[in-house]
């Protein structure tokens, strides 16, 4: 697609999808409860409740007509949202259907080491075809996620994340000072999609050569660095093998360089859309399963900061700037008081882009349901600027 063609298309998506003639309407607010992670289902076995998750190649498109190959948790992306009270026996079946090896690590979960899915620390990598059984209590309380622990670098920006919630489910402690019915779970991500790409391939034809080679007889531990124990390894050093780290593999300039900056894995204008009413609670977790520092920024409220890692914090306070630290989580409130379409987004500036072009990435919007109906025409922008109807392309540049 050219460039042209796809500001066109940005443009026209930006008409359609942001305002408020159009995000009022039923059909839209249908489709956006789409834009975020869908709870998995459970089975209860005994006292047990059990989960399944599946690891496959999968397709990403954080907006029309822009995708590509990624890693996937039950083929969503995120990951399915896992959702247990708290003190809940959980148990998570994990199936490996790809060609590459994987591990779940529970993040800010107490879980026992053996089951905290660190590649070669508390378990072996779970490689292609093989399934490996997680077992915990559901502690503590709040907004977590989990992610891979397998080529982080690789994995983590590849769609291998979710969300787990536990519960307090009849003292919830947040509720309790800020009364809410709705709330929504946000989680940021970051994306060099040529690093991925490369990377997969990459992969992909070193695993196939492995297999290959197995097969045959020819397998080579040393090119393939897989040691048996440490004394094969130093052994191996002192004949002349040199370990991967010690080549200069890639310069710091090829190292990932994220071009796009996903919201529940889509950039803006598919970004999901917060609702809220006059005079109502909603509660935010936002989640930073990326590798970047954003700075989100609310416009015309203050929120409460209730939670920090899933913790409620002693003292809420007030800001309408929030860092979110590479694996971080916070919740907050947003209190319906200043009815209107406000933009929510990374200060980062170059976080509101796609591909270096703005508008775009993590940028979403909070609306109010209950906007008077004459503000919620769809060219009243258009109108209060003296045009006749929406400029489509507003874009090029
Ligand atoms: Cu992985």
């Amino acid at each position: 697609m050219k460039r042209r063609e796809f500001l066109a298309t940005s443009a026209a998506l930006t008409a359609a999808g942001l305002l408020p003639g159009t995000l009022l309407s039923e059909a839209v607010k249908q489709e956006n409860e789409k834009k975020f992670p869908k709870p998995l289902e459970f089975q209860m076995v005994g006292d047990t409740k059990e989960f399944e998750l599946f690891i496959d190649i999968a397709q990403q498109e954080p907006v029309p007509e822009f995708e590509f190959h990624t890693l996937s948790f039950n083929n969503q992306i995120p990951g399915p949202e896992i959702r247990v009270n708290r003190g809940d026996k959980v148990r998570v079946k994990f199936k490996n259907k790809t060609e590459l090896n994987h591990t779940i690590h529970w993040h800010g979960l107490h879980v026992p080491w053996r089951m905290d899915g660190v590649p070669y620390v508390t378990q072996m990598p779970v490689m292609s075809q093989q399934e490996f059984v997680y077992e915990f209590v559901a502690e503590p309380y709040g907004t977590h996620f989990y992610h891979c622990h397998w080529g982080t670098l690789l994995h983590m920006q590849s769609g291998m994340f979710g969300s787990i919630i536990i519960e307090e489910p009849k003292d919830d402690p947040i509720k309790k000072k800020f009364p809410y019915e709705r709330e929504y779970t946000l989680i940021y991500s970051a994306h060099d999609t040529n690093f991925i790409r490369g990377e997969l391939n990459y992969m992909l034809d070193r695993m196939k050569e492995r297999m290959y080679l197995m097969k045959n007889g020819r397998f080579d531990k040393e090119r393939f660095a897989t040691f048996d124990t440490k004394e094969q390894f130093l052994e191996a050093i002192k004949n002349g093998y040199s370990p991967p780290y010690t080549i200069n593999r890639r310069a710091p300039s090829e190292l990932p360089q994220p071009q796009w900056f996903t919201v529940n894995g889509k950039s803006y204008p598919m970004t999901p859309t917060l609702y809220i009413n006059e005079g109502e609670n909603i509660r935010v977790r936002l989640i930073n399963a990326g590798q970047l520092e954003h700075s989100l920024h609310l416009h015309g409220h203050d929120f409460w900061l209730v939670c920090d890692d899933g913790l409620p914090v002693p003292q809420p306070w007030q800001q309408n700037t929030a860092r979110l630290s590479p694996g971080k989580t916070l919740d907050i409130i947003i209190e319906g008081k200043n009815r209107g379409i406000w933009t929510f987004h990374d200060h980062d500036t170059s976080r509101v882009t796609n591909n270096g072009l703005y508008p775009g990435g993590t940028l979403m919007a909070l609306v109010y349901e209950d906007m008077p109906p004459e503000e919620a025409e769809l060219d009243m922008m258009a109108k209060k600027m003296g045009l006749k109807s929406l400029p489509i392309v507003a874009l090029d540049e």
